[in-house]
């Protein structure tokens, strides 16, 4: 076992899956949902970036909640490391072993359960496809109440397990708010029942939010129940070009009061974000070169009034300077080709070479400020910077793209990143989470005793420590049974 994969993480004591282990997992699956081939196992040990591999002999494919039950309470009593994993779009290193942990793979529960069409309540298994859930909903006028680039493979039980944002939180809220209830299995196999369609419970603690956004590392969710909105019947979309970032402030404030009701997205990218999509991935831009760029979408219920809305917005930004050029649409196609424009950023920056990103949450004002900053800082060893992200959330997706990876240049950016963002208040992790990757960051963006409470509860909950070892909680608070 090639203990010595990263310079600070040791593989901890769990067991090495032996054929004894195989052989259960064998007669509880059936061959067809027990993958040991290591070909076949590479794609389930490899993240979306290709930045992080493990390397796990061992996928598990199950179909129920019981089965999921049945499988951690072996890898418990066995003391075998687990690794759930949904669509395996995360970005931070959360969904792949970091060694040959166990990996159960939650694609096969993608059941719908129930839809209450009156009150817009949707359950169903953990591994529904996000889009293929949209889909179903968009067939009874409602729809998801979130949606992200990665909608295609992503799972809402990964959803769920990191608290997802995306382009609809503006409108929609989070999964904090929009899960009205789940059903989790604990890492000793046994079913947590919170599956409530109800909006309103108080009684006690709401446990829900144990396995909401804590990445696997508590629990394994297996069902989910989530609020649905209306599907909107009427959706526009503008695609601004501006001059300045304090432009982009400007016309965010001004819909929000314009627009108000009807606001439900509003994203900001760079000419450098652009460039990406536009060069790699030859999608066609409408509207020509500009420093900046803005999506605002519409959502409402009447078509003549929203135009006629958006309209006048648009008729008002662009007199007072602060737009130099828009488009609008609500021709679906031509949105489409708009949101592709920033959805496909992330796949577009893969043809660059290696990508630092970094998921930031800081006040608005600061939003692009870390873009010249890193320009100055790395600018010369980069291939691109720039900055991008959810406006109405204050989260920038900043990404320095170097040819390959070098230590030099992430010495110049690390800590320097985290200490910016901890003296601003921000958030080192907005919506992407920990996972592996960003373990020794946490105390950037929560305090000692905050760091203590979680690592108690990660000890209450998994005292094995088998889900999701090495991932989420910092090293150095790291419980006494594992270095
Ligand atoms: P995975 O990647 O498989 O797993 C993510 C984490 O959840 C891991 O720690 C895993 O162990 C855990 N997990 C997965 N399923 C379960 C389960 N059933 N129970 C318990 N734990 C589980 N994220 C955003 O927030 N906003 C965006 O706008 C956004 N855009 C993206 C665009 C692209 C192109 C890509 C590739 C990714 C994007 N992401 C975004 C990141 C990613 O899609 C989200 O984090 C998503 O929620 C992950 O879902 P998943 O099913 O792929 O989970
Ligand atoms: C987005 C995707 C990941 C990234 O596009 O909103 O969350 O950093 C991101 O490109
Ligand atoms: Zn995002």
């Amino acid at each position: 076992l090639t203990k010595d994969r990263y310079p600070n993480v040791r593989r901890s004591d769990y067991s090495i899956i032996k054929s004894n282990h195989l052989e259960f997992f064998k007669d509880l699956l059936g061959e067809h949902r027990l993958i040991t081939d290591e070909n076949e196992c590479l794609a389930y040990n490899t993240d979306w970036i290709k930045a992080n591999r493990g390397y796990s002999s061992c996928v598990l494919k199950p179909k129920s909640t019981e089965e999921v039950c049945s499988i951690l309470k072996f890898c418990y009593d066995n003391n075998l490391a687990v690794c759930p994993q949904g669509g395996n779009t995360g970005l931070v290193g959360g969904s792949v072993p970091v060694f040959d942990e166990v990996i159960l793979s939650m694609s096969l529960m993608n059941k719908i359960i129930s839809l209450d069409e009156t009150a817009g309540i949707l359950t169903c298994e953990a591994g529904c496809v996000l889009e293929n859930l949209d889909n179903y909903l968009a067939e009874r006028e409602l729809m998801m109440p979130l949606d992200l680039g990665a909608k295609g493979s992503c799972q809402i039980g990964g959803n769920v397990a990191t608290n997802a944002g995306g382009l609809r939180l503006l409108r929609y809220g989070n999964l904090q708010g929009n899960v009205l209830g789940l059903e989790a299995v604990t890492p000793n196999g046994r079913v947590v029942d919170c599956l409530s369609a109800l909006k309103k419970d108080n009684t006690g603690l709401h446990l829900k939010h144990l396995y909401i956004g804590t990445e696997g590392s508590l629990g394994v969710v297996t069902k989910v129940c989530i609020k649905c909105p209306p599907k909107p019947k009427a959706v526009n979309l503008a695609f601004l070009g501006l001059n300045s970032f304090e432009n982009i402030l400007k016309v965010f404030k001004k819909s929000r009061h314009e627009l108000g009701e009807i606001l439900s997205s509003c994203e900001a990218i760079d000419a450098d974000s652009l460039a990406v999509t536009t060069e790699h991935l030859k999608l066609k831009s409408p509207l020509d070169k500009f420093p900046f760029y803005m999506l605002i979408e519409t959502h409402g219920s009447d078509n003549t009034h929203d135009e006629e809305k958006l309209n006048r917005f648009l008729g008002k930004v662009m007199e007072d300077g602060s737009v130099l050029d828009g488009i609008a649409t609500n021709e679906p196609s031509k949105m489409k080709d708009i949101w592709d424009l920033r959805e496909r950023i992330t796949e577009g920056y893969l043809h660059d070479g290696y990508v630092f990103k970094y998921d930031l949450s800081l006040p608005l004002e600061h939003f692009y400020s870390l873009v010249p900053i890193m320009k100055d800082r790395v600018g010369r060893d980069a291939i691109r910077i720039s900055g991008y992200g959810h406006i109405g959330d204050g989260n920038v997706h900043l990404s320095i793209c170097v040819k390959e990876f070098s230590t030099e240049v992430l010495n110049k950016i690390e800590p320097f990143i985290y200490e910016y963002t901890s003296k601003l208040k921000g958030s080192i992790s907005a919506e992407h989470g920990i996972g592996f990757r960003k373990t020794n960051y946490v105390h950037y963006s929560k305090s000692q005793e905050a760091i203590d409470i979680m690592t108690n509860i990660k000890c209450i909950m998994d005292p094995k420590g088998i889900l999701n070892p090495y991932k989420v909680y910092p090293p150095s608070r790291r419980w006494s049974n594992f270095k």
